[in-house]
């Protein structure tokens, strides 16, 4: 296989093992969710600093959030990476701001439609590239790649970034997601080939 392209000539470099995918595919498990913007709000919840301060949004609150971009990579387990994506939405860290976790927080779970979750390490949603994205290159995500918000965790495998985000939970302990319980690494970083929980070792996970 030759060097991956990308845009403006500028040389990607993917992680072992992926392939570049030409244009880009929709993969997940299960329908895509019909969006009701008056029922839809955004939660965080589970271990909060105060637990009396601002912990939802509805849609227009949401979509009021401070806006900013990140250019990141797409890279799917199944072996196929989508490159040079711009990220329009809300910063992870902008989130933490307005709803600050309690100390104790370690982990969180990222929570979408019928109950799709992925869980993290606090580190991981709180890098300055995650991004709970409502745009892709300046347009308005559609209905099969996550409308209203997805998450973007641009340092792990694309399971980790939830489609139709819901909500955060933060976590005290770690919890296995959706994926996570299905024999998927618990960790999930693509640069390390943490595809698989077996290949997990001790203390990256909590116990199967
Ligand atoms: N809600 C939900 N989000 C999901 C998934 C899913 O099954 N359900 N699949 C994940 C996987 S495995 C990948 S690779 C990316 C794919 O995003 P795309 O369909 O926009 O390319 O979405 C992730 N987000
Ligand atoms: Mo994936």
């Amino acid at each position: 296989m030759g060097q991956p392209e990308s845009r403006e000539g500028e040389q990607s470099v993917l992680p072992p093992g992926q392939r570049l995918q030409r244009g880009w595919p929709v993969t997940h498990y299960g329908p895509v969710p019909k969006f009701r913007p008056e029922r839809w709000e955004f939660r965080v919840f589970g271990a909060l600093a105060d637990p009396a301060g601002r912990d939802r949004w509805n849609h227009e609150e949401f979509s009021a959030l401070p806006y900013t971009t990140v250019t990141a990579d797409l890279h799917c387990v199944t072996k196929f990476s989508m490159t040079n994506a711009e990220w329009g939405g809300v910063a992870a860290r902008t989130l933490l701001g307005l709803a600050p976790p309690a100390p104790a927080v370690t982990h969180v779970m990222a929570w979408a439609e019928y109950g799709y979750s992925a869980n993290m390490r606090l580190s991981d949603f709180a890098s300055e590239r995650t991004i709970l994205a409502t745009h892709k290159d300046g347009e308005l995500l559609t209905a099969e790649h996550g409308f209203p918000v997805r998450l973007i965790v641009p340092h792990l495998y694309g399971w980790k970034g939830p489609k139709w985000l819901r909500g955060i939970e933060y976590m005290t302990t770690d919890r296995r997601g959706f994926w996570e319980e299905r024999g998927y690494h618990n960790l999930g970083d693509p640069w390390r080939e943490q595809r698989y929980s077996y290949q997990e070792e001790p203390g990256e996970g909590p116990e199967l």
